[in-house]
C-alpha cells in the first residue's frame, strides 16, 4: 500500500528519523549547499543525520571548519561570492562568543546567514545526548544565549519545541534574507536537537519581503540635480556586492559622463573603463559641484567629514539601504539628498527618468568632458605604471613594483581578497587587471567600517567553495595574517581540497600603529625608539607553516625574481596545491 502524501499546495511532506534530519530536510529545500561548523557535541544528531545525506548524495554536506571563526568568515565568503544565504552551527556560548567578531562583521555587511548554537535545558539524567561532569553547567547562560549576540543580530530565538520549528526555519530564512539582510540567531537546545521526529512539514511559501525601492520623489529629484550639475561625481564602496548593479552604474555614468572614484570592496565598476577615476576622492572634491555616494554610507568616502570637504558649494546625496547608518553612534557627513532604497533598483529607475528627460543641447558638454576624464583616466595609470618601475630596483622590494608584477601575472579569472592595511591604496591602484569582471575582488575584514583583522584566510575558502575554478589570492598583512586562524585555514583547505594562495605583505610590523612620534614628538617612544604596538619580531619562517599542509611556499626578497616566483606559486595552486609566498617589504 502507498503512503499517503499529506503535502498540501502550503507545505510539502518528508519523513524523517530525526528532528536534526528534519532541520536538514527544510534547508535542502531552500537549496543550501553546505552547513558550516566547528564542534559541539550538541550536534551528534546533526552529524548523524549529516552523514545520512552524504550516504545518500543529497545536500547540504558539511564543512568541518575547526574553528568558529574559520566557520563564519568562510560562510560569508561563500555569500559574498553567491549571494545564497548559508546555516553556520557554532558550539554554545563559548563558540558562539569566539565568533563574535566575526558576527558582528556579517552583521554590519547585511550577510544572509542562520547561526545556530546549542545549549541545554535538563541539568539531571542527561539522557539528550550529555555526558558527565560539568557540561551541564557549562551548557546554558543565565538569561539565555541569545544575551551574547544579540546586538550583532536581525532576530533572534530559542524555540522550545518542535512541533512549529518548520515554520520557526522559515521565519529565519525570510527575515534574514529580507533587506537589509543580515544574519539571525537561533539557540537550539540539544533537547530538541536529539528528538525523533517521524515527518516534517515544509512550508513552500516563505519568500523575502521585497526590496527597498526609494520614493519616487527623491529619485526625480536626484535626476534633476544630476541634469543641472556640470561637473558631478560619483564615490562608491560595496554597490559590486549586486553584481548586476555595476553594469547599471556603467550605463548611468557613461549616460552623463560622470567620474566613478572608488575604494572597491567588491567589484564596482570596470577599472579599464574611461570614466573610472582612480581611488581618491579628494581633488575632485573642490571643483565638483555635484556629488552621488552609493552604497557607502558606512565608509568614509573622505575624512574627516565636514573638515574633509574643500567645497561646500556641491549637491551632496547617497544612496543606501540605511543611509542613515542606524549601526554607528555617530555620523556626521553633510548631505542635501538622503535616498533610502536598494541601488540595484534605485539606479534602474534612475537612469530611465535620464533618459527620458535628457536634452540635446548638453551633449556636446557631455562628450567634451567624457573626452577629458578618458585623458585623466589614462594619464593616471601611466603615473602609477612610471611610478611602479622608478622603484624596480629597490631593495626591500617596493611594494608598487611588487603589486605591478602580481597585476601583470594574474587573469581575469582571479579573485583576490584583500586583508591588508597600509597597503590598500598601493594595491587598489595596481591590481587591477581581473577588476574588468564582477566578483572579482573582495575585503577580508569586510566592506563596511568593522575592520576586525583575522576573517581573511575564511573568505578566501568560502570564495574557493563557490567558484572552483577561479584562482583564488588573499593578500595578508604579516599582522593581519597573524590574527588568522592559519592552522585551521590550512588544515581545511587540504581536507576539502580547497587551494588558494596566501601572499603575506610582509614588512614584520604592525606599521599602521607607528603614529608615536606624530603625538609625542619629544616623548619616551621617539627618543628610545620603542614603538610599542609596531614590530613584529623576531622574524618569522612562514614558509615553513606549509610544510605541515603538504603546500608550496616561496620567499620573494630580490626585486628581479618576483614575476617567476608568483608564476610558480600561481601554477602550483593550479594543480591544487596550497600556496604561500612571503614578500618582504620595507619595514615602517
Ligand atoms: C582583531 C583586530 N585586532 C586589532 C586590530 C587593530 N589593528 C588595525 S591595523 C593593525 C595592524 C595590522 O598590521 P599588518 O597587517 O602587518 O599591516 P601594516 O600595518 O603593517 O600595513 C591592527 C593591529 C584590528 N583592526 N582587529
Ligand atoms: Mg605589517
Amino acid at each position: 500500500m502507498s503512503e499517503i502524501d499529506h503535502s498540501t499546495s502550503f507545505v510539502k511532506v518528508h519523513k524523517v528519523d530525526s528532528a536534526a534530519e528534519a532541520y536538514l530536510e527544510i534547508f535542502r529545500h531552500w537549496g543550501i549547499k553546505y552547513v558550516f561548523g566547528s564542534p559541539g557535541s550538541e550536534y551528534i544528531p546533526f552529524w548523524e543525520a549529516l552523514a545520512k545525506f552524504s550516504s545518500l548524495d543529497k545536500f547540504p554536506r558539511y564543512i568541518n571548519a575547526r574553528h568558529e571563526s574559520l566557520a563564519l568568515a568562510m560562510a560569508r565568503g561563500y555569500t559574498m561570492g553567491t549571494g545564497l544565504p548559508q546555516v553556520v552551527l557554532l558550539h554554545v556560548s563559548f563558540g558562539l562568543l569566539h565568533g563574535a567578531m566575526e558576527i558582528k562583521a556579517i552583521f554590519n555587511e547585511n550577510i544572509p546567514m542562520i547561526i545556530i548554537a546549542g545549549h541545554n535545558v535538563t541539568h539531571e539524567d542527561e539522557v539528550w545526548g550529555g555526558t558527565p561532569g560539568p557540561h551541564y553547567l557549562a551548557f546554558s547562560e543565565v538569561g539565555g544565549t541569545q544575551r551574547l549576540i544579540q546586538p550583532y543580530v536581525k532576530w533572534c530565538h530559542e524555540p522550545s519545541t518542535n512541533r512549529n520549528i518548520n515554520y520557526i526555519l522559515s521565519r529565519a530564512l525570510r527575515l534574514t534574507m529580507t533587506e537589509p539582510r543580515g544574519p539571525v540567531f537561533l539557540s537550539l537546545s540539544r533537547e530538541l536537537l536529539f528528538e525523533k521526529l517521524s515527518q516534517i512539514e515544509i512550508p513552500t511559501k516563505i519568500q523575502p519581503a521585497t526590496s527597498i525601492q526609494a520614493d519616487p520623489a527623491a529619485i526625480n529629484t536626484l535626476a534633476h540635480q544630476l541634469l543641472s550639475a556640470t561637473n558631478p561625481v560619483i564615490y562608491t564602496r560595496y554597490l559590486g556586492r549586486n553584481p548586476k548593479t555595476v553594469e547599471i552604474l556603467v550605463q548611468l555614468a557613461e549616460l552623463l559622463s560622470i567620474p566613478v572614484v572608488e575604494t572597491p570592496a567588491y567589484m564596482n565598476f570596470p577599472t579599464n573603463h574611461p570614466l573610472h577615476l582612480g581611488y581618491n576622492i579628494q581633488p575632485f572634491l573642490s571643483e565638483v559641484d555635484m556629488i552621488v555616494v552609493i552604497d557607502s554610507s558606512s565608509w568614509p568616502p573622505w575624512y574627516p567629514p565636514t573638515k574633509g570637504l574643500q567645497s561646500n558649494k556641491a549637491i551632496i546625496s547617497y544612496i543606501d539601504l540605511d543611509p542613515t547608518q542606524l549601526k554607528y553612534p555617530y555620523w556626521g557627513y553633510p548631505a542635501d539628498l538622503l535616498i533610502t532604497g536598494d541601488s540595484q533598483l534605485v539606479l534602474p529607475a534612475l537612469l530611465q527618468i535620464l533618459r527620458k528627460k535628457i536634452e540635446d543641447p548638453t551633449r556636446v558638454h557631455r562628450r567634451e568632458r567624457y573626452n577629458q576624464l578618458t585623458i585623466q583616466h589614462t594619464k593616471l595609470r601611466e603615473k602609477w605604471r612610471e611610478e611602479a618601475y622608478a622603484s624596480q630596483k629597490n631593495h626591500p622590494i617596493d611594494p608598487k613594483w611588487f603589486c605591478h608584477q602580481l597585476n601583470q601575472a594574474i587573469d581575469k579569472n582571479t579573485i583576490i581578497v584583500n586583508e591588508t592595511i597600509t597597503h590598500w591604496l598601493t594595491i587598489n591602484k595596481y591590481l587591477e587587471k581581473n577588476r574588468v569582471k564582477t566578483g572579482s575582488r573582495f575585503e577580508g575584514a569586510g566592506a563596511t567600517a568593522s575592520a576586525g583583522l583575522g576573517q581573511g584566510l575564511g573568505v578566501a575558502l568560502g570564495l574557493k567553495l563557490a567558484h572552483p575554478n577561479k584562482t583564488i589570492i588573499a593578500l595578508e598583512g604579516d599582522g593581519c595574517f597573524h590574527y588568522n586562524p592559519v592552522i585551521p585555514a590550512f588544515g581545511l583547505a587540504q581536507e576539502y581540497n580547497l587551494p588558494f594562495l596566501t601572499i603575506i605583505f610582509n614588512n614584520q610590523a604592525y606599521a599602521a600603529m607607528k603614529h608615536h612620534s606624530r603625538y609625542y614628538s619629544n616623548g619616551y617612544a621617539v627618543s628610545t625608539e620603542t614603538y610599542y604596538g609596531v614590530p613584529q619580531k623576531p622574524k618569522v619562517e612562514y614558509t615553513k607553516l606549509l610544510a605541515a599542509f603538504n603546500g608550496y611556499s616561496a620567499i620573494i626578497d630580490d626585486p628581479d625574481k618576483i614575476q617567476s616566483s608568483l608564476q610558480q606559486a600561481i601554477s602550483q595552486v593550479n594543480k591544487g596545491k596550497l600556496a604561500l609566498l612571503d614578500v618582504i617589504l620595507p619595514e615602517p
